[in-house]
Order: structure tokens, then C-alpha cells, then sequence
């Protein structure tokens, strides 16, 4: 029997690509460059199964190619905002994701931007490299002490209980939390955490609050001008998790008002464009997407795709199927 024709939008790592050439008939995008409408459209026409990621807008619009061949999207990734589920499920195609290999290196990125954010680490950090470091002084650059803070986490799945974890059993933090569908007792119980009835409990009590929400419609521009008011003017918002959650221009105006203390941003609405203003903010530390880009991490996702789609052409249940 013929492999199946699979197409993977993105440069992965070497191994995953190695993986993938054993099991399919691969078609790999050597220069790496996002692929455009058309391009997804052709794939989607010629391939059993494609693997996209974050990168690649898997519309409505895109999946109405014809005549579609197309049964399986393999998302690299556990994010799946930037596919169009219904549409997806319309034309009969399943959608899988990889929830569980990135969730500890997502985690570590929340953790850094917040240690990095409270302690001026990316401040400090262009100061020795500006050449304007004249010497150690009991005020200077003093930022916020982290360990046994109060870490708010508006969302508790897979990714936030690892930060809780890292944060309450290293960083002595008191955790608490909202999320319409908690995590079990147990586990609750483990971190010490408390759950609060609604978001703005979290938003007003925390010293940092950490985004880990699915993106999506329902939570688009959730962290809004109300909601960064409920925040306390000392506190510190990280997202690690989707840029639409936060409406940017209302965090720019909280961040030069005061009305937080800072923030640190591992995505954006938009992305890659960020944001002309923050880009001049000393209290905003500014990621490149990073969450799970470890070596190790990227290879396991790219494993983890490989993994769904040869179970759907092996006529078994894929493991991470989301449509
Ligand atoms: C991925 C992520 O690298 O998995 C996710 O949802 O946000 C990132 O860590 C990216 O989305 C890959 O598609």
C-alpha cells in the first residue's frame, strides 16, 4: 500500500521530519516560509493530511478548497484558534492537537516572564549591554520580590498547574485561580491552591496574574480597560497564552498610567506585529512566541502530530482528536 501523502506547512525539527519521511510520503517546507492562502488551499487538495501550525490561518475560507482530498489537519501545536473548527467539521475533516509535551516549557516561559518582569532582568540586561552600568548601589534598579507572592491564574488546565506547581513548590507562591471547569480536588489540594468564584476576585487579590485560557471568541480581549483597573497598581499580567485575550491598546494605557506595574507578553494580537508602543516600555518584557521552544519540546510535538495522524491512517482513534 502507498504512504499517505501528508503535508507539513513548516520547518520542524530534524528529528520530527525524520520521523515523518519514514511514515509518509512527506512534502516539507524547505525554506520555511509561511505559506500563503492559495498555497494551504493546494495542500488541502492534494494531501491526505496536512500539519499546520499557529502560523497558518486554517479559515473557513481556506478550507472551502475543491475538490478537497484533505482528511486529517495534524496541528503542531496545542493552540487551535487558528483553525475554524466548524468549518472543519462541515467538510469532515478531523482536527488533532498535541496537549501534554509542551506543557512543562510553556510553563518554565510563564515563570521567566514573570521572574524577568518583577526582577527588571530585561531592563538590567540592556543596561550592562548599553555600556551604561556605573556600578552596584543599594537603589538601584530595584524591582518586586516574587517568592511567597500570590500568583492568579485565570484558566487552570494543563499549562497553569505546571506554573502553579513550579510557583508554589519553588517560589513559596500562594496560588489561586478561575476556571469554569477547576482541576480535581487532589490536585488542587496539592498546590494549596484556592479557587475564587470569578475572575475579578483573581484579577483584584493577585500580584501577578498569569493568562492560560484557550484563545478563540470567547475569551477575545477578555483582559480589557475594566478589568486591568481591577488589578492592584503593584501587580504584574503575563501571557503565555494567545494575544487576542488581552486588549492591547487598554494595556498600553494601564501600563503608562500606572494602573499595573508591568507586564510580560509571549504573544500578540496580530502577531508577529507587536505593538509600536510597547516596543518602548522598560516594564514590559517582549517574547518572540517562545513558550515551547526547546529543542526537546518541539521535537516531542512534532512526534505527537506524526502520532495522530498515523493513527487515522492505521484506522485507529487518533489520541488528541479536538474535532
Ligand atoms: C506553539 C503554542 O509553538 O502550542 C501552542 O499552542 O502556542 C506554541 O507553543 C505553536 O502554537 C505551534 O503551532
Amino acid at each position: 500500500m502507498s504512504k499517505p501523502r501528508v503535508i507539513i506547512t513548516r520547518k520542524w525539527p530534524e528529528a520530527a521530519e525524520a520521523e515523518a519521511k519514514k511514515l509518509f510520503d512527506v512534502q516539507l517546507n524547505k525554506n520555511d516560509h509561511p505559506m500563503t492562502v492559495a498555497e494551504l488551499q493546494e495542500a488541502l487538495r492534494t494531501a491526505d493530511a496536512v500539519c499546520p501550525t499557529v502560523s497558518d490561518t486554517i479559515s473557513a475560507e481556506v478550507l472551502s478548497a475543491q475538490p478537497l482530498k484533505c482528511k486529517i489537519l495534524g496541528n503542531f501545536g496545542v493552540g487551535f484558534n487558528h483553525i475554524d473548527l466548524n468549518a472543519a467539521k462541515e467538510r469532515g475533516i478531523i482536527v488533532t492537537n498535541t496537549p501534554d509535551v509542551l506543557t512543562d516549557c510553556t510553563a518554565d516561559i510563564a515563570m521567566t516572564l514573570m521572574l524577568m518582569v518583577a526582577r527588571r532582568a530585561g531592563e538590567g540586561e540592556r543596561h550592562v549591554r548599553n555600556r551604561e552600568w556605573t556600578g552596584w548601589r543599594p537603589t538601584h534598579m530595584m524591582g518586586t520580590k516574587v517568592t511567597g507572592k500570590t500568583l492568579g491564574l485565570i484558566g487552570m488546565g494543563r499549562i497553569a498547574r505546571a506554573m502553579a506547581h513550579k510557583a508554589h513548590h519553588g517560589f513559596g507562591m500562594k496560588i489561586i485561580f478561575n476556571d469554569p471547569y477547576p482541576p480535581p480536588k487532589e490536585i488542587v489540594d496539592n498546590l494549596k491552591a484556592e479557587s475564587r468564584n470569578t475572575m475579578e476576585d483573581v484579577l483584584q487579590e493577585a500580584d501577578f496574574v498569569s493568562l492560560h485560557c484557550p484563545g478563540g471568541k470567547e475569551t477575545y480581549h477578555l483582559i480589557n480597560k475594566e478589568r486591568l483597573a481591577l488589578m492592584k497598581p503593584g501587580a504584574f499580567l503575563i501571557n503565555s497564552a494567545r494575544g487576542d485575550v488581552i486588549d492591547p491598546k487598554a494595556l498600553i494605557n494601564a501600563l503608562k498610567k500606572g494602573t499595573i506595574a508591568g507586564a510580560g507578553l509571549d504573544v500578540y494580537e496580530g502577531e508577529p506585529k507587536v505593538q509600536e508602543e510597547f516596543l518602548t516600555m522598560n516594564n514590559v518584557i517582549l517574547f518572540p512566541h517562545l513558550g515551547s521552544a526547546s529543542t526537546e519540546t518541539r521535537v516531542a510535538m512534532g512526534m505527537r502530530a506524526i502520532e495522530n495522524v498515523n493513527a487515522y491512517f492505521n484506522g485507529e482513534k487518533p489520541r488528541d482528536r479536538v474535532v
